[in-house]
């Protein structure tokens, strides 16, 4: 593909990279303080226009810093299928976002575009925002990038992530960038759902974390209204994105998000996160105490949930098809043991990060995903959709397609979520049975910094380290002490920091593991500060 170096230079100069800034395509894309980002956004969308126009369809950028704080910022580059960028183009745009001068920046751009066709089509970037202050600008910096290599630019505006990978994916079927495209696919696939029954007695009371996800919801509250469903919305743009509320802040540190913590025992709870692409519920247990429902169990409700609509699919669908949930390390042992041995599914484990978790969830007829923190989707495969749609109308094959048409298939989407655990509790699962699917092992996840956090490289979807030497023997020495006790440890992809995860039969004895667990990377992997 030939491009126009020396104009390059020039728009490329309006946007610098900060000097000791050295940025790379982590889990889940570029994230940074959104000051140092300008260069970055510019690049990538330099990046994916080479991309739009080589493959001639639609591509997308999402800016965004997810559940980071509202200082920050980031992106999320998105395939022309709707999916997560491919692994070999992150790492071009680790190395375009990387280039220190105007030379090293057009060598590196020169040497991808030299081996890219353009296509008969021009293709385009959709390019869209969360509600941070920095994303305007940067999505301007991210629409010159991709004008610099001659694409073309639609700017959504302010989106949720998956509704940018959604609004991607089907724009290359249908040409619509309408938004009440995306509204209307989750209105009328949760009306399918729900037909027939009752409505719930209480309202789902739903944290919005302050951001995005809050504009849309208040969209959809009249309809959802309509359809017997009573969403209450906190957190809903009034206080600062992600601060004390959201999903992240939910999960990880087990209490009730601010404002939510009067509401009385028992009542239905929900979290999503700033870019509403992770959703967790909760719920306050008689004695006051907080009660989470994670994303493993959203994987457990959605499991039971399709088994059961397979079971009531004409004689035979069944058997024919593969069903089976993918989870990272960190799914609760409890979890998984539940799945494999109650519900008789398979259960495959990957690396985090829900890129992983996507590609493993194909592999079946119909996939479950969900990482703990409440990422993730339900995948038909298209060949499973044909089946179906050439079948009799049955109840619950009406069903099953209404499910590939409300969850997202090109990445989890925290509506979504909230929707099909709406429809399943009101399928006849009470939240209190829903909570009773199995009980969690207690665990407990640690941090800490190394000097070098690259020594320990992993294997067995990082559930065993392979480097430094010596280090899974003592790890493996210590879990040894634990009744039902599993650890283990693993370099963050989006901090500087080292992760640790224990579980074991009681909760002192998880806290007890991740704290041995961390002292032993501590010593045997450069420590920095005071010894865990
Ligand atoms: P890292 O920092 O690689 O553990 C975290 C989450 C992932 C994923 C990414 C992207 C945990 C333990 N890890 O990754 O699940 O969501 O961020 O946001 O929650
Ligand atoms: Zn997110």
């Amino acid at each position: 593909m030939q491009l126009d170096l020396a104009a390059v230079r020039v728009a490329a100069a309006a946007f610098p990279k900060p000097e000791a800034f050295k940025p790379s395509y982590g889990t889940a894309g570029f994230r940074a303080e959104a000051s140092l980002l300008p260069s970055t956004v510019f690049r990538c969308g330099m990046l994916i226009g080479l991309k739009a126009r080589s493959c001639g369809q639609a591509c997308g950028v999402m800016v965004t810093a997810s559940h980071n704080p509202e200082q920050d910022n980031g992106l999320k580059l998105v395939e022309a299928s709707g999916e997560m960028l491919e692994p070999a183009w992150e790492a071009h745009a680790t190395q375009l976002a990387q280039a220190d001068t105007a030379e090293q920046l057009l060598q590196v751009l020169a040497a991808l575009a030299a081996t890219l066709q353009p296509a008969d089509t021009p293709g385009r970037v959709i390019i869209g925002r969360d509600t941070r202050s920095s994303g305007a600008d940067l999505a301007a910096a991210c629409s010159a990038g991709v004008a610099a290599v001659g694409g073309k630019v639609s700017d959504i505006g302010v989106v949720t992530t998956p509704e940018l990978h959604f609004t991607v994916q089907t724009f290359n079927q249908y040409q619509a960038l309408e938004e009440q495209a995306y509204f209307t696919n989750l209105l009328e696939s949760f009306r399918t759902l729900t037909a027939g029954s009752h409505a719930p007695q209480q309202p789902l009371h739903v944290d919005c974390a302050n951001g995005v996800g809050a504009l849309k919801l208040q969209q959809l509250v009249p309809q959802l209204q309509q359809l017997g469903l009573q969403l209450q919305l906190y957190n809903a743009g009034q206080g600062r994105l992600n601060h004390g509320c959201g999903a992240d802040y939910v999960q990880k540190e087990q209490c009730f998000p601010a404002g939510m913590g009067d509401l009385p025992a028992g009542a239905c709870c929900a979290s999503i996160d700033g870019d509403a692409d992770r959703v967790v519920f909760f719920t306050k247990g008689q004695d006051g105490s907080f009660v989470l429902l994670d994303g493993d169990k959203i994987a457990a409700l959605a499991a039971v949930y399709l088994r059961r609509l397979l079971s009531h699919a004409p004689p035979g669908t069944a058997d024919s098809i593969s069903t089976g949930v993918v989870q990272t390390a960190y799914a609760n042992g409890a979890s998984t043991r539940f799945i494999t041995e109650q519900l008789g599914l398979q259960v495959r484990c990957t690396n985090t990060g829900v890129k992983y978790l996507h590609h493993e969830a194909k592999a079946f007829d119909v996939g479950i995903y969900f990482e703990s923190n409440g990422h993730g989707t339900v995948l038909l495969k298209p060949s499973l959709l044909q089946r179906l749609q050439d079948m009799d109308e049955n109840m619950s094959v009406m069903q099953l397609l209404a499910v590939s048409r409300l969850m997202n298939q090109a990445v989890g989407d925290a509506i979504s979520g909230l929707l099909l655990c709406d429809a399943v509790l009101r399928s006849g699962t009470s939240l209190a049975e829903w909570q009773a699917l199995y009980t969690d092992l207690p665990s407990r996840q640690l941090k800490l910094v190394v000097a070098d956090r690259t020594v320990i490289t992993t294997t067995d979807a990082e559930r065993r380290c392979v480097t430094p030497a010596g280090l899974q023997d003592a790890i493996d020495a210590a879990v040894a002490k634990y009744d039902l006790g599993r650890a283990f440890a693993r370099p963050s992809g989006t901090e500087d920091a080292v992760r640790v995860y224990a579980e074991a039969g009681s909760q002192e004895a998880a806290d007890a593991l991740a704290r041995e667990v961390a002292g032993i990377v501590f010593d045997r992997c450069g420590g920095v500060g005071s010894r865990p």
